[in-house]
């Protein structure tokens, strides 16, 4: 029987990932760690026989210059890119550039957890006359202002992904394409907890790490077969870890 597969990798490193700052649709570009995790996760793809007929990215930065790394390891270049704002990250609403370590130490890290992590908690949003609403940039001019989030908890993230993910990119599965999505910490556990089919409270303990390619097998209904990272269990463990310790207060 045929086996249906598709890889999704969450960016390198970010300048605010190592600023530990609240990011979301904040468009930060990768720091040079974060360009040589993605050469290393093109290296790794490339060692197991990994290659891509299609990409699909969101419309920030550092998951298309982390696309664009993967790409140059695989000599991919040619291979059709589609980038859409369903893909980006959670927006982080108003703490959208707050480091995430001060934010612990001011309101708790319990609170910092909640807005991390639980499901459909959403953080403080924006003003609407704030100068980052994405109604002020052009990459989402066309869009109706009702569907642009000023923030979003996990669940409202899901919303939002989904029609994307099966209009988009279940069919080209389907169609026997070799896939590849490169987005987001929180996209990608938006679609991984639909995937799995985890709970409310165990996806709070999910993390997704950096650049790391993961890997779902289906069967021809895109019912999940299993998952893994290419990657060994240590250095997983410990790329998973430094995420989680973001929220600590220090
Ligand atoms: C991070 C994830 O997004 O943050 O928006 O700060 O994946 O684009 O680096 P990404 C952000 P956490 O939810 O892990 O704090």
């Amino acid at each position: 029987d045929k086996i249906y597969k598709v890889v999704f990798i969450r960016h390198g490193e970010s300048i605010w990932n190592k600023e530990n700052r609240f990011t979301g649709w904040t468009d930060v570009g990768l720091t040079e760690n974060g360009v040589k995790e993605a050469h290393f996760a093109g290296q790794l793809l490339k060692q197991n026989q990994f290659g891509f007929d299609v990409a699909f990215t969101s419309v920030l930065t550092r998951a298309i210059m982390t696309y664009n790394s993967i790409a140059t390891e695989l000599n991919g270049h040619y291979v059709p890119v589609h980038k859409h704002w369903r893909l980006n990250e959670r927006h982080y609403g108003a703490l959208q550039g707050l480091n995430k370590a001060e934010t612990a130490a001011k309101h708790g890290e319990a609170k910092v957890l909640e807005w991390r992590r639980s499901y459909d908690i959403p953080p403080p949003p924006l003003e609407d006359n704030d100068e980052r609403h994405p109604k002020l940039d052009p990459r989402y001019a066309g869009l109706p202002q009702d569907v642009l989030p000023k923030t979003e908890s996990l669940k409202l993230t899901v919303d939002r992904v989904l029609p994307f993910w099966y209009d988009q990119i279940c069919p080209a599965i389907l169609d026997g394409q070799r896939v590849i999505v490169a987005a987001h910490g929180n996209s990608l556990r938006a679609i991984v907890k639909h995937l799995s089919g985890m709970s409310d409270a165990e996806i709070i303990k999910y993390n997704i790490p950096t650049a790391c390619p993961l890997v779902y097998e289906f069967d021809q209904n895109l019912k999940p077969l299993k998952n893994y990272y290419l990657l060994d269990e240590k250095t997983l463990k410990e790329r998973m870890q430094a995420v989680a310790n973001q929220g600590k207060a220090h």
